[in-house]
């Protein structure tokens, strides 16, 4: 780490805020003495943390972005990779005495902003900056959706997804996306698990009903069990002692990183999505991508995050212009201007708080914590996406989780089984579709 500066701050009244690497990484502000968020285990890190160490407990980290409002009327400073969507530093602030101390891992800009709105005001007048530079155009309008997980999750099935459709004449939803549990297998895309006899008719009866059509993937990850890993070990980034990179454990398997630098592992990939064209389909929501950007050796020799950008580029290109594309478990700076909406959270859950206490899991607590703080990015670098609205009964403070998305949420999406709702449920659920989305979250 090298030195960047020192800012004097008022301790009892200054705020360091955190950005993390991808969708699920926590991603908040502190005030001096309180301890940030850290991953309960080392395979939770793979996926959450950038870094391949964390620092001491009581330090700070933010990956490619931090800011510090020092708390005493002096400017907020954000502090940010010199090349957002190119490199992600750690960096690291340690409050010594009344002076945040701060050090990064590679070229950073400490911009000082003196305009209104604390953290959050800054970190729109510097994502403003940064989508100018770019040149990127405002986001298009978000569909409205029905996602399958959070009433299925991978136990979903063909009818499911059809008792559904049948139920959905009264709500405004225009996507009807079908979350993991269609395929066999972790990077099997193609071929359909037990429970759906006919996956691309399904997606015809989806358009025959007046919807379009959505699917789940998590195009860089490569199961253990999956048949793309015992037919082609070579598509798959390797450490340098040759053994396959961890992307992870879900599933009850081992997970494993497809390298798209490989051209037969990207016209794999391409012809999967070309085949989702296909029959239809024109939501994506692409999952796990940090995968994509993971440290390691790659058929062409170049770095991950170059790499992830041009995997990203790849399946845009294979879906078509005009398909909605969604990230998730995505790195948040390097997919700045190839998304058309990003998940800031991690993923809801009928819980308020995590099972373990570690908030990149599923709860409600971290997904709205990540959800306030990242509201500086929707309308500048792609619409928020702050996970679907659940409003069916067994879920803890629905009332809670409604007001945040309907603050906080630039897509709007349902993850009930629609039998399951209540009077309320429906009607919340019917309201915060219809709503009008603003145009930014956070003034500049
Ligand atoms: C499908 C789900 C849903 C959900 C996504 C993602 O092991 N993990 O750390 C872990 C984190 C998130 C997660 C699953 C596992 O959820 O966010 O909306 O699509 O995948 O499997």
């Amino acid at each position: 780490m090298r030195p960047v500066t020192e800012i004097p701050i008022d301790p009892s009244r200054a705020l360091v805020h955190e950005q993390g690497w991808q969708s699920w990484s926590p991603s908040t502000s502190y005030s001096p003495g309180t301890l940030p968020y850290r991953p309960a285990n080392d395979i939770r890190r793979i996926g959450a943390w950038r870094a391949e160490s964390l620092p001491a407990p009581d330090v700070y980290r933010g990956e490619g972005l931090v800011v510090v409002d020092p708390g005493d009327g002096g400017p907020v400073h954000v502090i940010a990779s010199a090349d957002p969507t190119a490199s992600v530093p750690a960096i690291d602030v340690s409050i010594v005495d009344s002076r945040a101390v701060v050090s990064a891992s590679g070229e950073v800009t400490d911009r000082t902003d003196a305009g209104p709105g604390g953290v959050q005001g800054a970190l729109a007048r510097w994502a403003d900056d940064v989508a100018a530079g770019l040149g990127l155009a405002a986001p298009r309008p978000a569909p409205t959706i029905w996602c399958s997980w959070y009433q299925y999750f991978t136990k979903v099935t063909e009818s499911n997804v059809d008792d559904n459709l049948a139920l959905m004449d009264s709500l405004p939803i225009d996507v009807v996306q079908v979350d993991d549990g269609y395929q066999v297998e972790i990077g099997d895309w193609l071929v359909p698990s037990p429970d759906f006899a006919d996956v691309p008719g399904l997606f015809a009866r989806i358009r025959d009903s007046d919807h379009r059509a959505g699917i789940w993937t998590a195009p860089f990850l490569v199961g253990a069990r999956s048949a793309v890993a015992a037919d082609h070990p070579e598509w798959l980034v390797r450490n340098y002692d040759g053994s396959p990179v961890s992307a992870g454990h879900n599933w009850n398997q081992d997970l494993y990183t497809l390298d798209t630098t490989h051209p037969d592992a990207a016209e794999y990939l391409a012809g999967v999505y070309r085949t989702f064209r296909d029959w239809g389909i024109d939501f994506h929501k692409i999952d796990f991508v940090y995968a994509g950007a993971l440290f390691g050796r790659r058929y062409a020799e170049v770095d991950p995050i170059t790499a992830y950008r041009e995997a990203l580029a790849l399946i845009r290109d294979a879906i078509g212009p005009d398909a909605y594309l969604l990230g998730c478990g995505a790195p948040q700076l390097p997919s700045i201007g190839l998304v058309d909406a990003m998940r800031v959270s991690p993923d809801i859950a009928p819980a308020y708080m995590p099972a373990d206490g570690d908030i990149s899991m599923p709860g409600q607590w971290g997904a709205t914590l990540n959800g306030i703080s990242r509201a500086f990015q929707h309308g500048r670098f792609w619409i928020n996406d702050p996970d679907c609205l659940v409003a069916r009964p067994d879920v803890e403070r629905r009332e809670h989780w409604a007001a945040h998305v309907s603050q906080f949420g630039g897509l709007r999406g349902s993850s009930d089984g629609l039998d399951q709702l209540d009077e309320w449920g429906l009607e919340t659920t019917r309201r915060l579709l219809s709503e009008q989305v603003p145009r930014y979250f956070v003034e500049s």
